[in-house]
């Protein structure tokens, strides 16, 4: 049995999101997902999520391919994460690709290609325009 971990906003939830589960989870056959609290995102990108953390849960939990979500407060909790949920491999986009090789020493870290031309920023943006 094969525990596969992810990380993520999740926010306005689109396609590409769906992409990466789907692809993390047929590494393996339980797929846990860490979603980035509101307060870790506002720390990152200076602004709070259009969802909050609560809703970005049961969304993400309702999926069939996600077995468990669980809220992630610190980017450099991850490797106590990847213990407590006993993964085998990390799972990311390759936005983030090598930003977290330093957990390599205690599960097998994989980067996926993004799916092109999707973005909550930009979706948040194409809703601006519209009137
Ligand atoms: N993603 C993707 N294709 C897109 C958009 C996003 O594959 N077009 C992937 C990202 O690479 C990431 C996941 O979907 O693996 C979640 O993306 P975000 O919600 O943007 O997550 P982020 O804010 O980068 O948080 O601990 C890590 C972080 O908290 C990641």
């Amino acid at each position: 049995m094969k525990r596969i971990i992810t990380f993520g906003t999740f926010d306005v939830f689109h396609v590409g999101h769906v992409n990466i589960l789907e692809r993390a989870a047929s590494f393996g056959d339980h797929l846990i997902v860490g979603v980035s609290s509101d307060k870790l995102n506002f720390s990152k990108k200076g602004r709070y999520p259009i969802y909050n953390q609560e809703d970005r849960c049961r969304i993400i939990n309702s999926l069939r391919v996600v077995n468990e979500v669980f809220i992630e407060e610190s980017l450099e909790l991850k490797k106590e994460y990847i213990k407590h949920y006993k993964a085998d491999t990390l799972v990311m986009g390759d936005d983030w690709a090598g930003r977290f090789d330093w957990v390599n020493d205690i599960c097998d870290v994989i980067y996926l290609p993004r799916t092109p031309s999707v973005s909550t920023t930009e979706i948040i943006e194409v809703v601006k325009t519209l009137r």
